[in-house]
C-alpha cells in the first residue's frame, strides 16, 4: 500500500493547485453559476391581456373576462421539457395588476373570475406541472400596477412585498424572480417610488437560492433589447450601482463592462411571436426554427441565457404553431451539436498553469479546466481532430467563469495543408460562459485557438467543434 502515497499526494496537490487559481474581478455566486448552466428556459405571458387582446392592460378590466376554457399547465411543461428548456417563468401579475393566484391583497385576481368557479390558482397548477416534468419554476411580478388603489403611495410598497411573499412562500422553490422595469401611472394618476431594496430583501428572505432579474440586476440583467441578441462583446460584469430598474440610459450599459463592479450576466428575452401576449392575428407569425437558431447563436452563443416567450392562448394552451416551432428548433440544435469532433481528441498548449491540463478542454466536463501560467495573457491551443480530415463549421469555447471573465479577444485558425500553414477562419472578442462561432464549412484535421488578449491569464473549461 506504501506506493499509493505519492499518487495520493500528487492528486491532492494538483487539486489544491487547481483550486488556487485566484479570481479576477467579480465572480458569479453559486446561484448565478447554477443559472448560467440552465442556458434556455421559457417565459409565458398569459394573463388578462390574453382575453382582452392587448399587450398592456389598463387595470379596469372585469375579472369576469379571465376564463380559459381548457387551461392545462401540464401541456406547457411537457412541450417546454420536450423543447429542451430548463424552466418556466410565468407572468403572475402584469402591469394591469391582475393576479393569477388568489391573493389577499387585491380584488383584481382569479379569485373573482369564473375560471374554476373562482377557486383556481395558475401558480399552483404550473409549479406542480414544473415539478412533474423536471423544470424549474419562476415568477414575473410587475411592480407597476394600474389597478391597485394604493399604487402611487408608500403603502403600495408594503402591498407589493406582501404579494411577493405570497408568491414566494406557497409554491416551493422559485429559481428566478423577474422584476419588470416599467413604471407608469396608477389609477390615481401617480407614479410609484419603488422600494427595490425592500423587494430584493423579501426575495432573499424567502427564496435565498433564487436569482433576481431587473434591468440593473442585482443578479441578472436585461440585455437591452427584445429582439433576441446579446452584443458580440458581452461582459458579465456591470457597474451595477450606476444604473437602476427602468433607467432610460440603460441600453447603453447592456453590453456590460470589462471592469464592472459586480457579476450581473445578461438574459436575452424575446418572444416567439411579434407580441408577448397571444393574439389570434399572429398565429401565422410564429418564428420558424431557423430564425430561433439564429437567436440561439446570438444569445446563448454570446454568453447570455435565452428566455424565450411563448404566448399561451385563450384556451390556456400552447398553440400548435408555437409547439411545432419549438420542437423543430430543438431538432435543429440536436442535429447541429450532435457530434463534438474534438471530444477526447488531442490538444497541446503553449502555456499551462500547474494543476490544470489542456486535455481538460476536450473531456466534455464543464468542471475541469486548462489555464495559462500566472501572468501569461496570450496562449495558443492546438487541437488535432484524429487521424483524418474532418468537416466542421462551428466552434464552442467556454471560460471557467467561476474564476472571473477574462478573455478580450481570440481567433480560430485551421491548418491549410495546401498552403502548409494555419489560416484564420473566425475571430471573436469576449467568451464568458459560452461563445459560439460559425464559419463556412472547413475540411481540416488540425485547428488552433489563439487567446490574443485577456484581462489576466485565461482559464477555459471546454472547446468543442461541430
Ligand atoms: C416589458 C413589458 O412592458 C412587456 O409587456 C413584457 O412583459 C416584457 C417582457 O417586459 O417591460
Ligand atoms: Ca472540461
Amino acid at each position: 500500500m506504501r506506493h499509493c502515497l505519492p499518487i495520493v499526494l500528487l492528486l491532492l496537490s494538483s487539486a489544491l493547485l487547481a483550486q488556487s487559481i485566484p479570481p479576477v474581478g467579480p465572480v458569479p455566486t453559486p446561484q448565478q453559476l447554477a443559472w448560467h448552466r440552465m442556458q434556455y428556459y421559457a417565459f409565458v405571458h398569459f394573463n388578462m391581456n390574453t382575453f382582452t387582446d392587448k399587450e398592456w392592460g389598463e387595470g379596469r378590466e372585469s375579472p369576469q373576462a379571465f376564463n380559459p376554457t381548457a387551461l392545462d399547465c401540464r401541456q406547457w411543461a411537457r412541450i417546454c421539457r420536450d423543447a429542451g428548456m430548463k424552466g418556466i417563468i410565468l407572468t403572475a401579475k402584469h402591469h394591469d395588476g391582475f393576479c393569477l393566484w388568489p391573493t389577499a391583497y387585491s380584488e383584481h385576481s382569479v379569485k373573482n373570475s369564473p375560471w374554476r368557479g373562482g377557486k383556481g390558482d395558475v401558480l399552483r397548477e404550473l409549479s406542480a406541472a414544473c415539478k412533474e416534468y423536471g423544470l424549474k419554476f419562476g415568477v414575473y411580478l410587475s411592480p407597476w400596477d394600474r389597478n391597485h388603489p394604493a399604487y402611487g403611495t408608500p403603502e403600495y410598497n408594503d402591498v407589493f412585498k406582501a404579494t411577493l411573499t405570497e408568491v414566494l412562500t406557497r409554491y416551493g422553490d422559485v429559481f428566478e424572480v423577474w422584476f419588470d422595469g416599467a413604471n407608469g401611472e396608477g389609477p390615481n394618476g401617480k407614479k410609484q417610488v419603488y422600494d427595490f431594496p425592500a423587494f430584493i430583501g423579501t426575495v432573499r428572505k424567502h427564496q435565498p437560492k433564487a436569482v433576481i432579474f431587473s434591468d440593473a440586476g442585482p443578479d441578472v440583467r436585461w440585455v437591452g433589447n427584445e429582439r433576441g441578441y446579446a452584443y458580440e462583446t458581452n461582459w458579465a460584469t456591470l457597474d451595477r450601482d450606476k444604473t437602476f430598474p427602468g433607467d432610460p440610459n440603460y441600453p447603453k450599459m447592456a453590453a456590460g463592462s470589462e471592469d464592472g463592479t459586480h457579476w450581473v450576466p445578461a438574459e436575452v428575452d424575446v418572444s416567439i411571436r411579434p407580441g408577448w401576449y397571444y393574439h389570434a392575428a399572429e398565429d401565422d407569425r410564429v418564428k420558424k426554427p431557423d430564425s430561433l437558431m439564429r437567436i440561439w447563436h446570438a444569445s446563448v452563443g454570446r454568453g447570455g441565457n435565452l428566455l424565450l416567450n411563448i404566448p399561451v392562448d385563450r384556451r390556456g394552451l400552447i398553440h400548435p404553431a408555437d409547439s411545432a416551432s419549438l420542437i423543430g428548433f430543438k431538432n435543429l440544435r440536436d442535429a447541429a451539436f450532435a457530434q463534438n469532433l474534438a471530444l477526447r481528441q488531442t490538444a497541446k498548449a503553449t502555456t499551462t498553469r500547474p494543476g490544470t491540463n489542456v486535455k481538460n478542454l476536450l473531456d466534455g466536463n464543464p468542471d475541469t479546466h486548462w489555464g495559462s501560467l500566472p501572468g501569461v495573457r496570450t496562449a495558443a491551443i492546438e487541437i488535432e481532430l484524429g487521424d483524418d480530415f474532418q468537416e466542421f463549421s462551428t466552434i464552442d469555447i467556454r471560460e471557467s467563469i467561476q474564476f472571473g471573465q477574462r478573455v478580450r479577444a481570440f481567433n480560430v485558425e485551421v491548418f491549410d495543408s495546401e498552403k502548409d500553414r494555419f489560416v484564420e477562419i473566425a475571430r471573436g472578442t469576449t467568451i464568458g460562459a459560452q461563445r459560439l462561432l460559425t464559419f463556412p464549412k472547413q475540411r481540416a484535421y488540425l485547428l488552433r485557438v489563439n487567446i490574443q488578449s485577456a484581462k489576466d491569464s485565461p482559464v477555459l473549461s471546454e472547446v468543442s467543434v461541430y
